[in-house]
Parts: C-alpha cells; sequence; structure tokens
C-alpha cells in the first residue's frame, strides 16, 4: 500500500462509513501519519578523500538517490555526453539535468570544488523508506589531476538504503585505485595542456580517444614526465602529485559511509575543512 497516495488513503478513510465512526476513522488517520513518519529517516553521506598526502584528488562528487534505474555508465560501453563531461572536465552540470529529468523524484547532491586528500564532506537527505525513489544510492567522481578518470559504481542497484522491510541499511566502504575507471573519450597523455587540474585552459581539451569505460590503466611511472612528476603552483600551490601512483596495491581512494543523522553526528570529529549540507 502507498501510504502517501490521497486517493488510496481517501478510499480507506471512506469505507468506514458515516459520521459514527469519526472517531474510529481518526485513529485510522492517525495511525497512517505515524506509519508515514516512521518511515522518513534522514541519512547522512559522508565522502572522504582516503588517498596519501601528495596523492589524487576528487573534483565535484556527486551522489543520486534513486529508484534503482539510473545507471550513469557501464564498463565496456562508451559513455554519454553527461560522463564525458563530468569525466574530463568535472563538469557535472549535465549529470545533474539528466538525473533530475529520469528520476524527477530522486535526490541529488554535488560537493562543489576540488576534495584533496583527507578531506571530509557529509551530505544530508531525507529520505522515506516508502517512497521507491528513493531506493538506491549511486555516486560520481572525476579524478583530478587526470584525462578522464573517475570513481563511481556501475552498477546502479549496488547500493540499497533500505531492506525489504523498510530498515535503514547503514554501511561503509571503500574506493580502492584498482576501482578507478577510465571514461574512453580522452587519451591519457597527462600531457599538462590537456590534463584537468593542471595547465587545461579549457573545457573538452584533449586527443579523442573513442574508446569505451574501461579499468584505468595507471599513470605514467615517476620520471616519464606524466601526471605524478607534476607540481601544480595555481591554487595555493605547490601541489604535488607524488603520491599519485593509484595502481599501487591497496591505494585509497576513497571512504563512503552512509549512516543516520542520529548515529552519525557525533562520530565524525570536527575539522574545519568539513561541510556538512542538506537536501
Ligand atoms: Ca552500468
Ligand atoms: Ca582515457
Amino acid at each position: 500500500m502507498n501510504l502517501k497516495s490521497p486517493s488510496t488513503s481517501l478510499f480507506l478513510l471512506s469505507s468506514f462509513g458515516g459520521p459514527s465512526n469519526l472517531r474510529r476513522i481518526a485513529a485510522f488517520a492517525g495511525a497512517l501519519l505515524i506509519a508515514s513518519a516512521a518511515s522518513a529517516v534522514q541519512v547522512a553521506v559522508t565522502i572522504r578523500n582516503a588517498a596519501p598526502e601528495n596523492g589524487i584528488w576528487a573534483v565535484n562528487p556527486w551522489i543520486g538517490v534513486h529508484d534503482g534505474t539510473f545507471d550513469t555508465f557501464t564498463a565496456g560501453e562508451a559513455v554519454n555526453g553527461a560522463i564525458e563531461a563530468a569525466s574530463e572536465d568535472g563538469n557535472v552540470s549535465m549529470l545533474t539535468g539528466w538525473f533530475n529529468t529520469s528520476q524527477p523524484n530522486g535526490e541529488g547532491a554535488v560537493i562543489p570544488g576540488p576534495v584533496g586528500p583527507g578531506r571530509t564532506f557529509t551530505q544530508i537527505f531525507d529520505l522515506d523508506a516508502a517512497n521507491l525513489n528513493h531506493s538506491f544510492l549511486s555516486y560520481f567522481a572525476m579524478v583530478i589531476p587526470s584525462n578522464d578518470a573517475f570513481w563511481a559504481n556501475d552498477n546502479p542497484s549496488a547500493y540499497p538504503i533500505f531492506d525489504g522491510a523498510g530498515t535503514f541499511i547503514p554501511r561503509s566502504f571503500k574506493i580502492y585505485g584498482s576501482m578507478i575507471w577510465d571514461a574512453g573519450i580522452e587519451v591519457n597523455d597527462e600531457n599538462g595542456a590537456n590534463t584537468a587540474f593542471l595547465a587545461q585552459a579549457a573545457p573538452n581539451t584533449g586527443t579523442t580517444q573513442n574508446g569505451v569505460a574501461a579499468l584505468h590503466a595507471g599513470f605514467m611511472a615517476a620520471g616519464q614526465g606524466g601526471i605524478i612528476d607534476q607540481v601544480l603552483t595555481r591554487f595555493g600551490g605547490p601541489l604535488s602529485f607524488a603520491g599519485a601512483d593509484f595502481k599501487q596495491a591497496m591505494y585509497p581512494v576513497a571512504e563512503i559511509t552512509v549512516s543516520l543523522v542520529s548515529n552519525s553526528t557525533s562520530s565524525f570529529p570536527p575539522f574545519p575543512s568539513n561541510e556538512t549540507r542538506a537536501v
């Protein structure tokens, strides 16, 4: 039964009969309200850049809560224009627009800006277990610096938010460097002029790859003039990426924690760069 449907509620109320049953109607309406309130929860999604010092950054991480059908990309297939912009330039405006169109009753959020190693951000969502549009969590973030690397879930139904009984499922999981994807849209030349976050002067700059989404082969080794050798002098630098070799075994990239707000707010120590936002 969809408790949020006014037509369903009206039908049930009218089935109780005339004015003599007003007390029963009131009691039933109260029960409906309690049921609705019981299924609503505030959920905190925390993203921590778990990379080591001088490691990889993320930019504009996107989080979406949806009905299980919003599939950002699929390994072995070409990405769409929204994922091209998001993975090549960290531009998530098309991704956000796509999500809003296909999941009008879902919830989406972007943590704006570059997220450096060690930084943590929390996004608060008001969700309802009775709302099928609040069933699954997805995430997407471009790796910077890179040509078109990102981390995201290929399977849109990999992270259910509630179990079959409507009970919230707390979870915390790590993303490792072995799980970073190459969008297949731009050759990984690691040339600063083609690489977002380095010297790339304009979006959509680089050599077209015409490939498909696939696990990333990793950055050029140190000493080959690639990203690991670069030092960024902008954005309050110098910033080194000497620790950006994410193909090292168990290289930590990010940790995503999904928790009830009442259980989470006190578990994250205050930190000047932390941000908590609400949808
Ligand atoms: Ca997919
Ligand atoms: Ca590429």
